[in-house]
């Protein structure tokens, strides 16, 4: 099957690259998404989000003609859908952006296409996209139906990018490709083998979702399982980044490391997505969201407890995004406790955030200099290379609190 031209559905974190790696194959691609601005911005050449490269290829894609942004869906011989899929406020999937998706590609839709779900879904996420498209077009067949004689082909291949590193993942990382039946399955294989260089493994949509699920559940659990060690550790006087590299050096043991909590759009929600499907089974999983979740607060609880020795304390707080060196602060433990510590109004609180700017945020922003200076009490919320240098000299004085384990 040749895919001349191929739409990509939300133009977000993993759309746009997407797009955009499929245009630098030269591939005709119609990238649409709700938000005109970002649209406008892609057409000018330019991206509306923050990933490494990918502004080069956005630019090259657009000024060749192989990449057009548009509100409205045109007419494609495959649709990928990119849409998020957050969860309601009772830890329920939330699936009304790959309906909407659906409405906006049906009156397209035409015999042969193939439709790819790669938004990050809940088991039954791809069979229900395929319901909800054969409701809005009674006169195309569907695999649910006619199987592999079905007119519109449909997959489920989540994507599996680590944010920093998307464009090399992209193409070198495996590819599980779950059809909803053979047919979907080698179709949507032959189409990402345009530029995916691992291997595209075939599986049914089903296990394809719950492989996705499970590898940001396995990260999950084992950072869990290192925030307990290190309120364990805590309260047995042990320090936990050296117990952990002591106990790594054993050939079967791979400890991921504590931190404040964890954060970001996919690992701090996808286990849910196994957890509200299978409540009375998934009892590490929600164990571990619970450890998790609840691990700001117990360094809140620290830098509270520490504050009571002054009389109007400084807290220096370094780092507000969600991990290391980016600028996304998307469920971000660090930005959580320097907010509810503004809150709580415990002394002045003075943040350091390099990879940020001042007017995207309620509260001022310091240069590092400035926060070692003025601050009482240091707190490090996130490990950005700029922090790692500091210097003993600097911390002398401070009570620290490293969640991160970076300072010497
Ligand atoms: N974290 C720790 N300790 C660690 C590792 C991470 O506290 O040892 C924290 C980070 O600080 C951050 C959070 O976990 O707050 C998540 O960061 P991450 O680097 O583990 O993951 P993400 O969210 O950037 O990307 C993950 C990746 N999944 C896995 O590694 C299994 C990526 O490959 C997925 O594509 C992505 O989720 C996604 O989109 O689902």
């Amino acid at each position: 099957m040749e895919f001349n031209t191929i739409s990509v559905i939300g133009l977000g974190y993993i759309g746009l690259p997407t797009a955009a790696v499929f245009a630098s194959r030269k591939k005709q691609v119609i990238g649409v998404d709700i938000n005109q601005q970002a649209v406008d911005t892609i057409n000018e050449g330019n991206i509306h989000i923050v990933e490494p490269d990918l502004d080069m290829v956005v630019r090259a894609t657009v000024t060749e003609g192989y990449l057009k942004a548009t509100t409205i869906p045109e007419p494609a011989d495959a649709f990928l859908i990119a849409v998020p899929t957050p969860f309601k406020s009772d830890h329920i999937p939330d699936l009304s952006y790959i309906e909407a998706a659906c409405k906006a590609i049906a009156p397209v839709l035409a015999k042969n296409n193939l439709v790819v779900l790669e938004s990050t879904s809940p088991v039954g996420a791809t069979e229900q996209l395929a319901s909800w498209l054969a409701a809005l077009r009674p006169d195309l067949s569907f695999p649910q139906q006619f199987g592999e004689n079905s007119d519109i082909r449909i997959a489920h291949c989540p994507e599996r990018v680590l944010p920093g590193h998307v464009l090399t993942e992209l193409v070198l990382n495996d590819r599980v490709i779950g059809g909803m039946t053979s047919k979907c399955s080698d179709m949507a294989a032959s189409l990402y083998k345009t530029f995916v260089k691992g291997e595209c493994i075939i599986t049914n949509a089903r296990t394809a979702e719950m492989c996705k699920l499970t590898e940001n559940s396995f990260r999950d659990v084992n950072i869990a399982f290192a925030n307990e060690l290190s309120i364990i550790c805590d309260k047995l006087a042990i320090n936990v980044w050296e117990l952990i590299q002591l106990a790594n050096r054993h050939p079967r043991v791979n400890i991921l490391q504590p931190g404040p909590g964890v954060g970001g759009h996919c690992i701090a929600v996808d286990p849910w997505f196994i957890v509200s499907k299978t409540p009375a089974e998934a009892r590490l999983i929600h164990a571990a969201r619970k450890v998790n979740d609840s691990k700001p607060f117990w360094i809140l609880d620290k830098i509270v407890a520490k504050a009571k020795r002054f009389k109007n304390p400084i807290i220096g707080c370094l780092g507000i995004t969600f991990k290391a060196n980016i600028d996304d602060i998307r469920e971000s433990p660090a930005l959580r406790i320097v907010q509810q510590l503004i809150k709580m109004n415990v002394g002045e609180v003075v943040v350091c955030e390099p990879n940020l700017h001042r007017r995207f945020l309620e509260f001022s922003l310091y240069c590092l200099d400035e926060v070692l200076e003025k601050a009482d009490i240091l707190v490090v919320l996130v490990d950005h290379d700029e922090f790692k240098s500091i210097s003993g000299d600097a911390l002398k004085e401070k009570v620290v609190i490293d969640s991160r384990g970076i300072l010497k």
